[in-house]
């Protein structure tokens, strides 16, 4: 370990092929080698490459990444699709057992709508399709629709 050290920080401080990035000061360098070679913080290491030459270290930008918008899917009720029906449906397309399968059915049938799932966007969208197909093919009016949540 302590030979490989040497050899990369000859290489870092510009004695090997590393010539064409002398302007970044050797401290920069010999950090970033060093933080790579005992395997902590690899990010430091690109932090202190991003050096542009002229002495100035870049601030790191705080990551805004915000989750993405997900999808409630719901049933709604009618008067003629049965309830067996729409039980297997919810057991096929949302991957629920037998018993929430009926809770859910029986939720839709009581208070109009019920919730199946939740997803992201292209995925809920999918199982809208899926699910309306499904009901069309067997001459059943279930209707499947999907909201953002908050
Ligand atoms: N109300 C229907 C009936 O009495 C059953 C039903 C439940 C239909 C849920 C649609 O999404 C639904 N046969």
């Amino acid at each position: 370990m302590r030979v490989l050290r040497a050899f990369v920080l000859f290489f870092c401080s510009g004695g090997g092929r590393f010539e064409s990035r002398k302007k970044l000061p050797i401290y920069a360098l010999r950090k970033s080698c060093v933080a790579g070679l005992n395997g902590y913080n690899l990010s430091m290491a690109h932090k202190f490459d991003s050096d542009s030459g002229n002495g100035t270290v870049l601030e790191e930008k705080k990551a805004k990444v915000k989750p993405p918008p997900m999808y409630k899917v719901m049933l709604l009720n009618d008067d003629y699709t049965p309830m067996e029906f729409v039980v297997s449906t919810i057991q096929k397309f949302f991957n629920k057992s037998r018993e929430q399968a009926t809770q859910i059915m029986l939720k839709v049938h009581r208070e109009g709508m019920g919730v199946c799932g939740i997803y992201p966007k292209d995925v809920a969208g999918t199982k809208v399709e899926l699910v309306t197909q499904h009901a069309r093919a067997h001459q059943h009016p279930l209707q499947c629709t999907m909201d953002e949540t908050e």
